[in-house]
């Protein structure tokens, strides 16, 4: 369909005015109307706020890209760095020496060299391209008086690309004069190390990707407004910005801003662009390598315009409205009028001289009209270009506007590429135009410092910190990492210790004899009172056990530090105080009730209601208690108290309690497992193996006092410098080592000592000590169990960090969640562990190919921490897998244990009475 038919159709022209008429006509065509141009600026818009919600949704005309890179830059930047750019400026690639100085340094020039790409490399294997590209870095780095240190590398890739971190990015698709096979999906990064690994000359570290229209931002001199625009018009073109985060769907950031990557090459709107497509635009789309594809890009990129400009010459000659209508075989060559050509002819006085130029150089006889025309063609073309360009970037203007809510915008913008550095009517055109269309906007255009590569630089040294950061979290999160031999070591040390333990022998596992010599048979009945002290929570029970169930009533009570920490009288006073309140509460005053007492601490027992405390942990230190029988501590109490109608039956261990009640439930249950404020595990083991207990036949239930285990040094080769300054810390030091390793009274002071480390070597909240920070015990254990929970987004992170006074980034805050899940993985996976060792006793005890047991589990950190239980149970069917365990969280505490423990002393000492 000839665009420029005369209604009535007829071939030659008669007169030169005819030759101009037609082609105004045919530049008519390329002309946009500013109600056109509000149009793309508006479709534009749309395309860019629905990509940026729902990136998954239906494929939306432009891409919005992020690029993580989160800041503009501060010049703080220091050092050396390399950059290898490709893509931006067509058949060549440029690499470039970039030495940064900081706000102080002097401005040092980079030096750089250009090496032009074969055109079967540009659509060669892709394999080969970055072979290419190795090579040529090489060569370059070869000219430079280097010694041996590593090189650290900022690669400019400027296609479009998913990125997923600073130094990860997937090819979307080729664009402009490239095709290579084999790359699309794949890792451009790995791409270049590899090629640059073959090379073996240098030792060469890629730390960043970027897209050339973010080192052109970043490359942008600081002028009136920030640099947050990065606008590049070479043989293609592109555009980004620093976006709000939170309006960034795919990042889950609520804070901060984002670079992201317009891709606005690509961008189609049948209603608002399709009208302006001329048959040219269609001939040359479909002359291609991406036919279909960068529709937008082929109306703007200088690439492109030559194209543009030689097929409508050739429309026109064939119109014999130029060169008498014979073509040249050069004007009839595609590709055969480029970029320079164009330039030449911009210049409105030399313009014309320009135009004969290239009419020469296509082997075209050229009269004065002729070379005229085709000036006119020239700026028809470059100038929709530039009125185009301007609505795009209009349309980034009004984005950024509504983005932060504002009324004004004063932004710069840095520009980057051929086109504007020679068509130089090409700027004075767009700015012009985004002040037709963006009249709130106040812009000022600053040209990228040497093509970009600086900003480049300045992206590279951040990645470089960060990567540096990365390496130095690794570094010190590395000894929480344990892996299987290590913890098949964990449960072999602590089956050793269990059997000396047994036998009386030296170890850290006391394995203390209980008197629970089996779990509830369900013939249990009666009102029991039962005690709950140790944990968390102090509780005064009242538990009914009838043959329709266990019905519980309890209040807490607590127990302030100065009891905890006071004397053994204040502290058994108060508990006996909480119990007298506690019948009157409940109606039960002078009610003369069998007591059972867990008190979750490490004793020795003497029988079932005689038990000596062998010391304090978890924070409590009364006075006058270790070594005596806190039985009889309560009795006495109870006797000062005139409370008289007490009657102690039973003193369990916490993880004894647990066990029994859940045994109630479940009688395959025969391990009790607490990880709360401690720490501590006990189970059904053979008579026959108690070596402090008469008997060979039957069970017993021993408290094997984990908590101590490694209190021999068998874990020192585990313990790391945060751990033992948690121990020293501690109002026990050298004391329960396990328990500090896994516990809920430890785990948050762990992190917290780990976060002054990182923050000390300058990878957390930019090396600022904060105050809140030295305070002990400021960061809860429970802060672990929130920032770990995945319905958590980073914000949320953020928000408990903040509220503890901590000035923080969202790397800070992902840090911070790494730090928190190797400190409580190192938890989970030590106590799985220590479970894998009993269960494996127990099967060895019954000489078993297989067992099936049950664990009944209580605690706070197990139970409200989102991964530590199914991390447990994972650590154990990995390191006993012949044993099927089966977890079970204890819904009534160990109270109901304590009173199910004093209901069968009840019925044995029934039974041998009648
Ligand atoms: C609830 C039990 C109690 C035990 C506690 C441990 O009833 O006996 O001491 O769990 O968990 P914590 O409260 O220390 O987190
Ligand atoms: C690419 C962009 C690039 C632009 C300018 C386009 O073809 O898709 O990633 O920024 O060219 O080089
Ligand atoms: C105590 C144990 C107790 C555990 C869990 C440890 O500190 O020594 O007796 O079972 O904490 O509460």
């Amino acid at each position: 369909m000839d665009p420029t038919a005369s209604p009535s159709g007829e071939g030659a022209l008669g007169c030169p005015e005819d030759s101009i008429r037609l082609v105004e006509t045919c530049l008519q065509l390329f002309t946009v109307t500013d109600a056109q141009l509000q149009q793309i600026q508006a479709a534009l818009l749309a395309s860019m706020e629905q990509a940026l919600q729902d990136p998954e949704g239906p494929a939306s005309a432009v891409r919005m890209l992020p690029t993580y890179v989160g800041s503009i830059p501060h010049g703080t930047e220091q050092g050396d760095f390399v950059v290898l750019e490709l893509g931006a400026t067509g058949a060549s690639l440029r690499v470039l020496w970039v030495t940064l100085t900081g706000t102080e340094g002097p401005r040092l020039e980079p030096r750089s060299q250009e090496f032009v790409i074969p055109q079967e490399v540009m659509l060669g294997p892709g394999q080969q391209l970055f072979d290419f590209a190795a090579r040529c870095l090489c060569e370059f780095l070869d000219t430079l008086p280097l010694c041996q240190q590593p090189l650290q590398l900022g690669f400019s890739f400027s296609f479009p690309c998913h990125q997923t971190g600073l130094d990860k990015s997937t090819l979307i698709s080729w664009t402009k004069g490239f095709w290579c096979s084999g790359m699309e999906g794949q890792d451009v990064v790995q791409m270049l190390r590899d090629a640059i690994r073959k090379q073996g000359a240098y030792s060469i570290d890629v730390v960043a990707v970027v897209n050339d229209t973010v080192g052109t931002m970043m490359g942008g001199q600081l002028g009136p407004g920030p640099c947050e625009v990065g606008l590049v018009v070479d043989t293609g073109t592109n555009a980004c910005y620093m976006e709000e985060a939170r309006h960034v769907a795919v990042l889950d950031e609520d804070r901060g801003r984002v670079c992201v990557s317009v891709e606005w090459g690509s961008f189609h709107d049948a209603g608002a662009l399709g009208p302006l497509l001329t048959t040219f635009d269609h001939v040359l789309d479909h002359g291609s390598l991406n036919p279909g594809a960068q529709r937008f890009e082929k109306m703007i990129g200088g690439l492109y315009l030559g194209e543009l400009v030689r097929l409508v010459l050739a429309h026109l000659t064939e119109r014999r409205a130029l060169f008498g209508g014979c073509p040249s075989p050069a004007l009839l060559c595609p590709g055969s009028i480029l970029l320079e050509h164009l330039a030449a002819m911009e210049d409105p006085s030399s313009g014309e001289a320009g135009a004969h130029v290239l009419l020469q150089d296509l082997g075209l006889s050229t009269g004065m009209v002729d070379a005229k025309l085709v000036q006119q063609v020239g700026w028809a073309v470059s100038t929709r270009a530039a009125r185009l360009c301007a609505a795009a970037l209009s349309a980034v203007l009004a984005r950024l506007q509504r983005g932060r809510e504002l009324q004004t915008l004063r932004v710069a913008v840095a520009t980057g590429g051929q086109v504007f550095e020679r068509l130089p009517r090409f700027l004075s055109v767009l700015r012009e135009t985004v002040q037709l269309l963006a009249p709130q906007c106040e812009v000022s255009f600053t040209p990228s410092e040497d093509g970009g590569g600086r900003g480049v630089a300045v992206v590279t040294a951040v990645a470089a910190r960060l990567a540096a950061h990365r390496r130095l979290l690794e570094e010190t999160l590395a000894p929480f990492r344990l892996g299987h031999r290590e913890l098949e070591a964990v449960q072999a040390q602590m089956r050793g210790a269990m059997s000396r333990g047994l036998h009386g022998e030296a170890s850290s596992l006391r394995m203390l004899p209980t008197y629970v010599r089996a779990t509830p048979d369900g013939s249990e009945r009666g009102d029991f009172l039962a005690l709950d002290l140790g944990g968390t929570n102090f509780r005064v029970l009242l538990v009914r056990v009838a043959a329709q169930g266990v019905r519980i009533t309890n209040q807490v009570y607590s127990i302030p530090e100065g009891v905890t920490q006071g004397s053994g009288q204040q502290l058994f006073d108060h508990i006996v105080d909480c119990i007298v309140d506690f019948q009157r509460k409940q109606g039960l005053s002078g009610q003369s009730l069998p007591l059972g007492f867990t008190f979750s601490f490490p004793c020795q027992q003497l029988g079932l209601d005689q038990g000596i405390l062998l010391n304090w942990t978890k924070g409590f230190k009364a006075s006058d208690c270790e070594g005596q029988d806190v039985v009889k501590l309560l009795r006495e109490a109870i006797h000062r108290r005139q409370a008289a109608k007490l009657n102690v039956v039973a003193i369990v261990n916490d993880t004894v309690g647990t066990m029994m009640s859940c045994g109630y439930e479940d009688s395959r249950c025969e391990v009790g497992l607490i990880v709360g404020t401690g720490t501590n595990a006990c189970y059904m083991e053979e008579l026959r193996n108690v070596a402090a207990v008469a008997g060979d036949s039957g069970h017993m239930c021993i408290n094997m006092e984990w908590g101590a285990f490694g209190d021999d040094g068998s874990l020192d080769a585990l313990s790391t410098s945060f751990d033992a300054s948690v121990d020293q810390a501690s109002i026990n030091p050298g004391k329960q080592r396990f328990e500090k390793m896994i516990s809920g009274m430890y785990l948050g002071e762990i992190v917290r000592h780990i976060l002054l480390h990182l923050t000390q070597l300058g990878v957390l909240f930019r090396g600022q000590q904060t105050q809140s920070l030295q305070a002990r015990d400021i960061f809860k254990t429970k802060f672990l169990s929130e920032i770990e929970s995945d319905s958590l987004a980073l914000r949320q992170v953020r928000a408990i960090l903040e509220d503890l006074g901590l000035p923080l980034t969202s790397d800070d805050a992902l840090m911070v969640l790494e730090v928190c899940q190797a400190v409580s993985q190192r938890a989970a996976r030590l106590c799985g562990a220590g479970v894998a060792a009993v269960v494996e006793k127990i099967r060895e005890n019954r000489g078993l190919e297989e067992l099936s047991v049950s664990v009944g589990v209580d605690g706070t950190l197990y139970k409200l921490h989102p991964h530590f239980s199914s991390l447990v149970a994972a650590t154990v069917r990995e390191l006993a897998p012949r044993c099927t365990v089966t977890f079970l969280q204890s819904e009534d505490g160990s109270g109901k244990g304590a009173a199910l423990v004093t209901a069968v002393a009840c019925r044995l000492a029934q039974s041998t009475r009648v």
